[in-house]
């Protein structure tokens, strides 16, 4: 038997070539996965702080869940329900988001849950809604990609965030497929592109629009798909005549013979496909702008077809999953709405409850961080499966207001900087410790199967919300039957709630999803097939038509001005994984990503005086960050970018806008205006870039020594913030 590096686990459990999705196939952060298992990275028992300010010290399970359970009744009784919070991850379990919206529901009696993945693909998700009645990450399999005619990624770089699926890009265009990438910057991925058009950032919408006017003009609607099965395309056409090429150019950069060269590949091609990232989404316009994109493969009669349709690359390890069971402000599960009354009536008698006892809709992820410890906030706040001192936007104001709180609670395997600043660390299983469901991009149903132990002090999350279900007065309605049985009994219950709705779950049990690789929703019943391909004979809409969005350009929370002269974007490097959590403790990736910088173009550079590999000092309105500069010719000129993987003086975050889609209430990660300095012209003061990557201290290490969390709250200036933290860590 081989083993993975750095655990006692059989390579088997890592790579199955004979596996549809990836065949095999694994990026460095799913190689090195096993690494995190180690015991010398991990939390490995409870940590409690006596009093604010205090240090964190080792507690036992018991102590750790009564303060849980005794400081969330408490806020419960002096402020009511809303004030208790709950805050879940797009990586949990199906069973373990599942249960969290329902200990949120029927025991916290909260409307204030939400989600990560709320910075991630909400605006997808309501933009699907929107157009097509269902919101599933691709409404066919990953394996029908190579054989479409012509695909538009826009603002993805799967090069780097999903190396398994590069090799459909390959064989799209050894088919003869042509690929257009959508990117500010010419990426891995841009590389690999037939066409790669640069806008500036927050430009997609213009030029979505754009290419619609083109394939208008051009003749290359297809007039009788847009007459059967589709509605609104009038308002549709009228809204992409006032986006003419070169009124698109001066809005997005983009060349208007680039322009038409996209518009030809993709409208007249006999088959297409749009697949939006995290660029066009994560912006104060991403609904709108990716339900522009949909309106041209609307336009050009590229969906509901196979080989054609649009489809949005899904995140985290269960980003489509994490997305449809109750972990949502507005969500049931089976993705069904908490405003719908049939939809109350159905959970809550799965519940065991009354429908009137459920709360309504709570706040969106951004306005609930942003609301802690203020008047009508969430004062106390459990929360599983994120790292918002590092991820959130505006993350010096959110790090404060985490601060603020009466009672802090983090469920993780490892001491993040969330982690930090909790009064409650408690220490739970990770994928190969449990078993559970995930749910991929294609909407396919998988099954992972325990293959290792846990640490000693370690306990699965569905048990300590058992245990604190149990103290907080609801003993049943939490599986009590302990591994290996309680994941499947989760599962079990799920499959009823979600049955009936959007994503019904109700023919797919643990023993078929093993048989077939995998089952795709909906599956309504035992013997239904699972549905691989949607929307073939009609859209999930009432009249089973799709609807145009017909959305006009307009510009991003903050432009560049006189003060603040640039675009900064923000994403992902190959090497590191989210807010770094996991991998800045991983060597291998450390040394292949050590820390955060700043890129920029070579012509900005000369202009700033700013070398290579110098530190440069990154400032918003929000805040500051400083990192060395990469030049590169790969970015425009008018734009920096920043990965967002690091803590500290590198943290990107520290500069992002909140700026709130109004749909999806999505955070405007991708664009804001900043200002760019070397550091050496600036005041001193700042920590050098990139100091804290990969020191922090493992869980055990950290008993009685002070935590970040320690700190007072107070100063706002996010600088001042960071050179806190930086000591501390
Ligand atoms: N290595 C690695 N892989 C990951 C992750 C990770 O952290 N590390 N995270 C996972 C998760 S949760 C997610 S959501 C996915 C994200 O996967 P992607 O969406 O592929 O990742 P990002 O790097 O955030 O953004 C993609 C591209 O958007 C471009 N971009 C920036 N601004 C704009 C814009 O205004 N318009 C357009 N069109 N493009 C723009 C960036 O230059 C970047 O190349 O990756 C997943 N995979
Ligand atoms: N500037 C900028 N910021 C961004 C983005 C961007 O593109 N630019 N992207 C946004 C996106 S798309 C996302 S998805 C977010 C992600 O950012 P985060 O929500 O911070 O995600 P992670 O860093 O993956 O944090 C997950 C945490 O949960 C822990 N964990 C892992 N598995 C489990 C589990 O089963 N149970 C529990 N309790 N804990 C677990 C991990 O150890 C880690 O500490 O960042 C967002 N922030
Ligand atoms: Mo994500």
């Amino acid at each position: 038997m081989r083993l993975a590096p750095g655990a006692d686990l059989p390579v088997e459990v890592l790579e199955r070539p004979d596996f549809p999705v990836n065949r095999g196939a694994l990026c460095g952060k799913g190689r090195s996965a096993p690494a995190l298992l180690a015991r010398d990275v991990r939390l490995t028992g409870p940590l409690l702080r006596d009093r604010p300010g205090g240090p964190l010290r080792s507690a036992g399970w018991p102590e750790a869940l009564d303060r849980v359970a005794a400081g969330l009744a408490r806020v419960r009784a002096e402020h009511g329900p809303d004030a208790v919070g709950v805050f879940g991850g797009g990586g949990l379990t199906n069973e373990k988001a599942y249960l969290l919206g329902k200990f949120a529901r029927v025991v916290l009696g909260t409307a204030n849950i939400d989600y990560n993945g709320r910075f991630c693909m909400s605006s997808a998700a309501a933009a699907h809604r929107r157009a097509f009645g269902l919101d599933r990450g691709l409404p066919f399999p990953l394996a029908d990609v190579p054989h479409t005619g012509c695909l538009i990624l826009v603002g993805g770089n799967p090069a780097e965030t999903m190396p398994p699926a590069i090799r459909y890009l390959r064989e799209l265009r050894e088919n003869g497929g042509k690929l257009i990438v959508v990117d500010p910057r010419r990426t891995r991925t841009a590389e690999l592109a037939d066409l790669h058009l640069q806008p500036r950032p927050g430009g997609d919408l213009a030029l979505a629009l754009g290419l619609l006017h083109l394939v208008i003009a051009d003749g290359l609607v297809d007039q009788a798909f847009v007459a059967e099965r589709t509605s609104g395309f009038e308002r549709a056409r009228e809204a992409a005549m006032a986006h003419w090429p070169d009124r698109v150019e001066r809005i997005t950069g983009v060349p208007a013979h680039r322009l038409r060269e996209a518009a030809g590949l993709f409208g007249r091609a006999a088959t297409g496909m749009v697949l939006t990232a995290r660029g066009p989404e994560q912006q104060s316009k991403g609904t709108d702008t990716v339900g522009a994109w949909i309106d041209l493969c609307l336009a050009t009669g590229k969906a509901g077809r196979p080989y054609s349709g649009y489809g949005c690359l899904t995140g985290q390890g269960n980003g489509q999953g994490g997305r449809e069971h109750g972990q949502k402000a507005d969500q049931l599960p089976g993705y069904r709405s908490i405003e719908d009354p049939a939809a109350r009536e159905h959970v809550a008698a799965v519940w065991g409850v009354p429908a009137g006892s459920l709360p309504g809709p709570g706040k969106s992820a951004y306005e609930l961080l942003d609301g802690l410890g203020r008047p009508g906030g969430v004062r106390a706040l459990l929360l599983a499966g994120s790292n918002p001192a590092v991820s959130a936007p505006n993350a010096g104001h959110v790090t404060e207001r985490l601060r603020a709180l009466d009672l802090l609670v983090v469920a993780d395997l490892v001491l993040s900087e969330t982690a930090r600043l909790a009064d409650v660390v408690l220490p739970v299983t990770q994928w190969a410790e449990e078993t559970g469901t995930t749910t991929n991009l294609e909407g396919r149903v998988i099954l992972r199967r325990r293959a290792v132990d846990p640490p000693e002090g370690v306990r699965s999350e569905l048990w300590v919300l058992r245990e604190l279900a149990a103290r907080l007065g609801v003993p049943d309605g939490f599986p009590a039957d302990g591994f290996p049985v309680e994941a499947e009994r989760v599962f079990d219950e799920l499959r009823r709630a979600s049955a009936g709705g959007d994503a019904d779950y109700a023919g797919i049990d643990y023993a078929r999803i093993a048989a077939e690789d995998g089952v795709f929703w909906p599956c309504p019943a035992p013997d239904h097939p699972g549905t691989p391909r949607l929307f073939l004979d009609r859209f999930a809409t009432p009249d089973g038509r799709a609807r145009f969005a017909a959305v006009t350009h307009r510009p991003a929370g903050e432009e560049p001005d006189a003060a603040y002269p640039l675009y900064l974007t923000t994403g992902r490097v190959l090497a590191q994984y989210q807010s770094g959590a996991q991998t800045r403790r991983v060597a291998e990736l450390n040394s292949a990503a050590p820390g955060p910088y700043v890129e920029l173009h070579p012509r900005l550079a000369a202009r700033l005086g700013i070398a290579d590999g110098e530190p440069v000092a990154v400032t918003s309105r929000r805040g500051r960050a400083v990192a060395p500069a990469r030049v590169t010719e790969a970015i425009r000129p008018d734009t920096v970018f920043m990965p967002f993987h690091w803590a500290g003086a590198g943290r990107a975050n520290s500069l992002t806008n909140p700026a709130l889609d109004p749909v999806s209430r999505m955070p405007e990660f991708k664009l804001c205006a900043v200002r760019v300095e070397p550091l050496r012209s600036q005041q001193a003061g700042a920590e050098p870039a990139g100091a804290d990557a990969g020191a922090q201290s493992a869980g055990s290490d950290t008993v009685g020594v002070d935590a970040a969390g320690s700190q007072p709250p107070g100063a706002d200036a996010a600088g001042s913030e960071q050179a806190r933290e930086e000591t501390a860590a």
